[in-house]
């Protein structure tokens, strides 16, 4: 869009009227908002010209990258075709039709049925709604608890929010009833010096004994990302996700994968659950699921769950305007047919993903202010530390990550912070010299940070 207008314009238009998605609206107004302006494969740029390599794929979303012509195209010819029509009232389209019968051959096995919706946060909302419909339907209305984990993220609705364990949004008036939590398996904070195994163990039996607590007859069902991304890249022991899927068997908790980040290709299987070998009863699936260049989002739903939906009956009284939007369900089908097509995922498991992973150890794990490197796929995260041996945090959490953060985007490069972890979650297209180029710009902007805070 060329309205020609200038970056201080745009800056006067943020500050007055545009109140964006978390932000403190007070020191966003006086340091200025950065605008975004077009962006080309892994390279999104701003309104001064200044190029930017995307380690962060958007938001965890653009996983094929920007300027795909096919997604263009596949948009503007269903909006020529069919803009709109809903599935509310015994119709359909051939777009949603045929998104869902793709889903349910690449989902793992046993998740044959799809619910739309437009976000990550409406698709676990309609998780919540489902599941409690599922257990009144079975004749145990009282099984409503969801527990989900400390550093989760599972969107920014009530009841999404509810369901993460993030405490700033639980502060600010996001906690329902009917939500607990446990910790989560962060071997940096948590594992001290147990082994790998004996470490999978722990945090599975902090499940077992929230558990214990509530009562497995009140428990619907545990959500567990995978791999917790928002929460920094939390990447599990072997074994834990095994052993909390068991559990859940166990006690007849449903066991739901929330794959938002993981789907699509970024841990190298189109889906983690395949990585790590699950069967859970429901799946979440949003951003990679149209790279982002629309709003889509769906509920994987797994045989057991659904056979009970339909064979018992009864109206489910929930849905959204634009679940299963044709032009979405379009650009779906042609993102995952570019997934398919170019071997993206194959790519990430047995190029891109080994190769980040040397790469990080190499640049990073010697550094005296990280305390720690990990990845897995797509997804990596370094751990700032004041103090190497200990390790010892810094006492004011994120503001060195912060720091790192500002001076990665002045070298030309986007990453996240989470506490003092640097996360980088790129498109599945990147290639290892854009994996040198993060490392060599984010060893810069570790070097100057600690360099100005006087470590190392
Ligand atoms: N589940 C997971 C695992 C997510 O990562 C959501 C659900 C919610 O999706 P929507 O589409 O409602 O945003 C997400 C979203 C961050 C950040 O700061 C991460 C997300 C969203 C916004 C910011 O890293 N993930």
């Amino acid at each position: 869009m060329e309205s020609g207008l200038s970056t201080s314009a745009w800056q006067k238009f943020e500050a007055d009227h545009h109140l964006p998605p978390f932000s403190d609206y007070k020191s966003l107004a006086a340091e200025g908002t950065r605008i975004i302006t077009r962006a080309r494969g892994h390279y999104i740029y701003d309104s001064e010209g200044t190029e930017i390599l995307d380690g962060m794929a958007g938001l965890w979303c653009v996983n094929v990258g920007y300027g795909r012509e096919e997604l263009v195209e596949a948009a503007a010819s269903q909006m020529r075709e069919l803009p709109y029509y809903n599935a509310f009232f015994k119709t359909s389209h051939p777009a949603a039709s045929e998104l869902s019968a793709k889903l349910a051959s690449l989902a793992p096995e046993g998740l044959n049925h799809v619910f739309y919706a437009n976000s990550g946060s409406e698709a676990n909302d309609t998780i919540i709604r489902m599941v409690r419909h599922y257990w009144a339907l079975e004749g145990k209305p009282e099984k409503r608890v969801i527990i989900g984990r400390d550093y989760g993220y599972h969107g920014s609705t009530i009841l999404a929010a509810s369901m993460g364990g993030m405490v700033d949004m639980h502060r600010q008036a996001a906690h329902e009833p009917d939500f607990a939590h446990i910790k989560p398996p962060y071997g940096f904070l948590y594992q001290g010096n147990q082994s790998e195994d004996m470490f999978a163990a722990t945090a599975a039996s902090w499940l077992e004994d929230k558990i214990a607590e509530i009562g497995a007859e009140n428990i619907a069902a545990f959500v567990a990302e995978p791999i917790q991304g928002a929460g920094g890249v939390i990447i599990p022991p072997e074994g834990y996700l095994q052993l909390v899927q068991a559990i859940c068997r166990k006690h007849d908790i449903l066991f739901i994968a929330d794959e938002v980040i993981t789907g699509f290709g970024r841990t190298g299987q189109w889906f983690a659950s395949q990585t790590f070998d699950l069967q859970p009863d429901m799946m979440t699936l949003a951003k990679g699921l149209t790279s982002g260049y629309i709003p889509m989002s769906a509920v994987m739903v797994g045989d057991r769950v659904a056979k009970g939906l339909i064979e018992k009956g009864g109206e489910f009284y929930h849905g959204f305007t634009y679940s299963g939007h044709p032009v979405a369900a379009a650009v779906a089908l042609a993102n995952l047919k570019i997934i398919e097509d170019e071997g993206l995922i194959d790519r990430v498991r047995t190029q891109t993903g080994p190769y980040l992973a040397q790469a990080y150890e190499k640049a990073f794990a010697d550094h005296p202010m990280v305390g720690q490197v990990r990845s897995f796929g797509l997804l990596a995260a370094v751990e700032l530390v004041k103090d190497k041996t200990g390790p010892v945090m810094f006492e004011d959490t994120g503001a060195t990550a912060m720091k790192v953060r500002d001076y990665a985007i002045a070298e030309g490069l986007m990453v996240r912070a989470v506490r003092d972890g640097m996360i980088l979650s790129p498109p599945l297209t990147f290639t290892p010299s854009d994996i040198d180029e993060v490392v060599a710009k984010l060893s810069r902007a570790i070097d100057k940070t600690a360099a100005e805070i006087g470590i190392g």
